[in-house]
């Protein structure tokens, strides 16, 4: 619990001293004596009335202190020219009358509020003015002599609260204590710009001016606002940094100045990727990718999506995703570790943890993010990171972001992984990464030996299996079922994929789930998923455990598809459901591509840089709700068109 302290001290009715504090409830005693000290000891006079008022502040809102920047002046019209010239800059109008209304605003205990286009005072009280009080430096109690006034940081909480009340657009401030000749103007785009001299040495001349722009009727909330809203100040300054050599600039409209021919660099290298035959745009599928033929020429049969079960059409999954939204909203509002994690996400994480076996679980927005976010967490510089030359872009990316020495090794030849990460002794922490079904190949890891190769070198092992789950193993558990043995330490998955939905995930023990959740970034600074999608992608689950004949006829679909190939002399294999087809030329793999679309075969065409170059190819991604005719006329049709 917080409190708010304030204190005010006056001599037969004229104010000596006035400051307030924001404190916890253990350090209110000793700010009750830090402030009466401060008022009895105070160079105005010796106070015959002190009263100090603890209260409950309400809720609090923490604020960034605005930014700060000195400008060095070394008199009144010096500082009073370069006020101007800041408002000027910050969209400010009629300044001169504005710095002529100082002569009135000195005289109130507050400050002057003025409209800021029609120059019209809009204080209820014009005696006493507003006063903006509630406010406290998140650490002033480490700050200055708890006792005595420390003008700068001060005035930095108050011109950061007055800066975010609604409507303030600005605020120009002197002081009025004779020998303090500083003030500033305060905006929220140029922050808190101190001038060293702002007024005569002697002067007590000073006061405030909040200038507001906005309508009438919502004045009286930007005075609730800064009469009552509590506010902390983060981040305040200790010391003011460095004075600025030069003046600050006017602002130019980015209209006058010549334009660049930056675009052509650009048009450039998009002309280099057309050249090579690579060049991508966007295209729609139909809103729904059917897994048969259709009646419809315009509708083609889909090989080539991730949904691999059938999952993303199935109405209860979708009527799932339908009434999640409805209960939890559209969005999630917030990222995970503030507002963004709902019912759902707590329910599918013990859902995945509970079918793949794990202590626990965590789920990212995309499967991308939990790659980069969990690699980029466990690993740092002096780590070593040893990745198949194989490995999906987003573990590539995570990679390259963590700052680790990252050592390739050559495509699932984990000789070659042994004799690296022999090398890697001398690396604070090891972490060895790979696809469990790699995903433009369909062929898979040796999972138990990758395991044991990672053990031996006291390595984390972490597998990828966004084209596993759903697809491996008897019961689509991944690749720890397919070959009957442990887990890695880190197993990734998707929500995309076989699961229908939109979204990835982290397996493994408490601890990895506890140090991802305070180290990934991905995971901390995005908006957590849409109950939606959490909502079909558990009830997805749910079916896959229920119906686990779904995994065995994509398997039986794979080696069906396979073998009808072969009939037509194309001779390739998978472990999964991903067929690869290679044809190397990159604009004949689109050809081909395109062929097959017109004869009602949606299958992608697969180029550099996805895979190597020359290595273009056809990638067939089979669903367990393909039917066997359809496959065997797929075959047919990619034999034709090749
Ligand atoms: N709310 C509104 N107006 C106030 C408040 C308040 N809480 N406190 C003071 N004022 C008005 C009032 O008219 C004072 O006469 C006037 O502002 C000046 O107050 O080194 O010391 O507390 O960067 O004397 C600025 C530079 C120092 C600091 C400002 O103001 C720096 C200062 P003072
Ligand atoms: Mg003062």
């Amino acid at each position: 619990m917080l409190y708010s302290v304030k204190m005010r001290a006056s001599c037969a009715g004229n104010h000596i001293s006035g400051a307030e504090k924001i404190v916890p409830a253990a350090t209110v005693p000793q700010t009750v004596a830090q402030l009466a000290e401060r008022a009895l000891t105070h160079a105005k006079g010796t106070p015959d009335f002190i009263n100090v008022k603890i209260e409950d502040p309400g809720e609090i809102l923490h604020l960034p202190a605005l930014p700060v920047t000195t400008h060095a002046t070394a008199t009144e019209a010096e500082g009073r020219a370069t006020a101007a010239e800041l408002l000027r800059n910050a969209g400010i109008t009629r300044i001169d009358e504005i710095m002529s209304r100082f002569a009135e605003a000195s005289s109130l205990r507050g400050a002057m509020l003025l409209d800021a286009d029609t120059l019209e005072r809009l204080e209820p009280d014009p005696v006493r003015g507003v006063r903006a009080t509630y406010m406290d430096d998140a650490d002033s109690a480490r700050k200055g002599t708890a006792s005595g006034k420390n003008h700068y940081a001060e005035a930095i909480v108050l011109a950061t609260k007055v800066q975010y009340a609604p409507g303030i657009v600005g605020e120009i401030c002197v002081s009025d204590d004779p020998d303090y000749v500083t003030g500033y103007v305060a905006t929220r785009e140029i922050g808190y710009c101190r001038i060293t001299t702002i007024k005569a040495k002697g002067s007590p001349d000073g006061g405030r001016i909040f200038l507001y722009r906005g309508l009438r009727d919502q004045v009286a909330e930007t005075i609730r606002f800064l009469e009552h809203q509590a506010v902390i100040v983060d981040n305040v300054p200790v010391l003011p940094p460095v004075p600025l050599p030069a003046p600050v600039p006017r602002c130019v409209s980015p209209a006058a100045l010549p334009q660049r021919p930056r675009w052509d660099s650009l048009a450039a290298d998009l002309a280099a990727i057309h050249a090579a035959g690579c060049h991508r745009t966007v295209s729609t599928t139909d809103d729904r990718q059917p897994t048969s033929g259709t009646s419809d020429q315009r509708r083609p049969t889909c090989l080539a999506s991730n949904d691999y079960l059938g999952l993303a059409t199935d109405p209860r999954v979708c009527r799932a995703a339908a009434d999640a939204a409805l209960t939890y909203g559209a969005g999630s509002t917030g990222s995970r570790l503030t507002t963004g994690t709902q019912e759902p996400h707590l329910a599918l994480e013990r859902h995945l943890a509970a079918f793949k076996g794990t202590e626990a679980a965590l789920v990212w927005a995309t499967g991308y993010m939990a790659n980069v976010g969990t690699i980029s967490a466990l690993v740092k510089k002096g780590d070593a990171i040893l990745s198949d030359e194989l490995n999906h872009a987003s573990i590539i990316d995570g990679c390259r972001l963590s700052g680790a020495d990252v050592i390739v090794y050559r495509h699932r030849d984990l000789d070659d992984l042994a004799r690296k990460l022999a090398a890697c002794r001398e690396h604070r922490r090891r972490l060895v990464v790979s696809d469990a079904v790699f995903s433009m190949d369909g062929d898979i890891l040796d999972l138990p030996r990758f395991l044991e190769i990672c053990r031996r070198h006291d390595a984390f092992s972490m597998i990828d299996e966004a084209h596993a789950t759903g697809v491996l193993g008897a019961t689509g558990r991944g690749l720890a079922e397919h070959f009957d043995c442990d887990h890695a330490d880190i197993t990734l998955g998707t929500l995309s994929k076989a699961l229908g939905s939109s979204g990835g995930f982290v397996c493994g023990p408490q601890t990895l789930i506890d140090y991802l959740t305070n180290k990934s970034r991905s995971f901390i600074f995005s908006t957590a998923l849409g109950a939606a999608n959490l909502a079909a992608a558990d009830t997805a689950l749910t079916i896959l455990e229920q119906e686990p004949d779904r995994v065995a006829r994509l398997r039986q679909n794979a080696t069906f598809f396979v073998n009808e190939l072969a009939r037509y002399g194309i001779h390739t294999t998978t472990e999964s459901a991903i067929v690869p087809i290679i044809i190397g030329d990159e604009r004949k793999a689109v050809a081909v591509s395109n062929i097959l679309r017109d004869k009602g075969f949606l299958i992608s065409a697969i180029r550099y840089p996805t895979v190597a170059q020359g290595a273009a190819r056809l990638r067939v991604a089979l669903s367990s709700e393909h039917a066997q005719e359809t496959l065997g006329a797929a075959a047919e049709a990619i034999a034709e068109a090749i």
